[in-house]
């Protein structure tokens, strides 16, 4: 039995569903800049850098654009990002999340987050919940995304917590790797062929079975 000292949650897809949100603002873009996206090319974004997004976007297209107008497009959709992360309340965790976030505490815990998010912060803040977090690690903490390890890395750092003992939630391919890359315990919160080689698998946050993950 491995013993388990923290939890790195990911946040959008596990805690809130900010992807709808980001679908819309990348649609917005994709429109003005004439190139097709759909809500089956937004699949592909899930936990991926923004910058990273914006290449899978635009595919071969890239190369009529400068690194200018690369940065000025990243710009104009996180602000469409934005305008909808206002409308964000408290009331919009996923189901189970608020669940799962007291069932960590209860069983003494340490509770970090581990997102690509540059605007974790923001989207932390609108859910009441900033100050709950013993460490957050977001797209501003490491250089490296997901797949890379860093983020969990710097979020178990940031607890104090070796990485053998931290549990990380995701809902990502690339956010899976990253924590079986970092030698943590993965939980894939999604469909088997998007997180099927995490040690454990549920269909939603809400599905999260603590005995099962703390007993194995
Ligand atoms: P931003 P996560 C990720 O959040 C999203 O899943 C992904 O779609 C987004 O591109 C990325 O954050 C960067 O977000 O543009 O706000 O910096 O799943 O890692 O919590
Ligand atoms: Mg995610």
């Amino acid at each position: 039995m491995r013993e388990i000292k923290a939890f790195i949650l990911d946040l959008d897809g596990v805690v809130t569903d900010t992807a709808e949100y980001h679908f819309r603002a990348w649609k917005q873009l994709a429109d003005e800049e004439r190139v097709t996206f759909t809500r089956e090319h937004n699949e592909a974004l899930r936990g991926v850098s923004r910058r990273k997004s914006l290449e899978i976007l635009l595919g071969d297209h890239i190369s009529r654009y400068t690194e200018e107008q690369i940065l000025e497009m990243m710009e104009r959709k996180n602000n469409y990002y934005k305008i909808y992360l206002e409308t964000i309340t408290k009331d919009d965790f996923l189901p189970g999340a608020k669940e799962l976030l007291a069932g960590l505490k209860e069983r003494g815990m340490k509770v970090a987050i581990g997102s690509a998010s540059k605007n974790t912060r923001t989207v932390l803040t609108r859910l009441g919940i900033l100050d709950f977090f013993d460490g957050i690690s977001d797209g501003y903490t490491v250089s490296r995304a997901k797949p890379a390890p860093d983020v969990f890395v710097y979020a178990a750092g940031a607890v104090g917590v070796p990485t053998e003992y931290c549990v990380v939630i995701e809902d990502a391919k690339s956010g899976v790797q990253a924590a079986l890359t970092g030698g943590m315990v993965a939980v894939g919160i999604a469909p088997k062929e998007r997180v099927g080689a995490a040690h454990f698998r549920y269909d939603s946050t809400a599905d999260i079975d603590l005995d099962e993950i703390f007993s194995s």
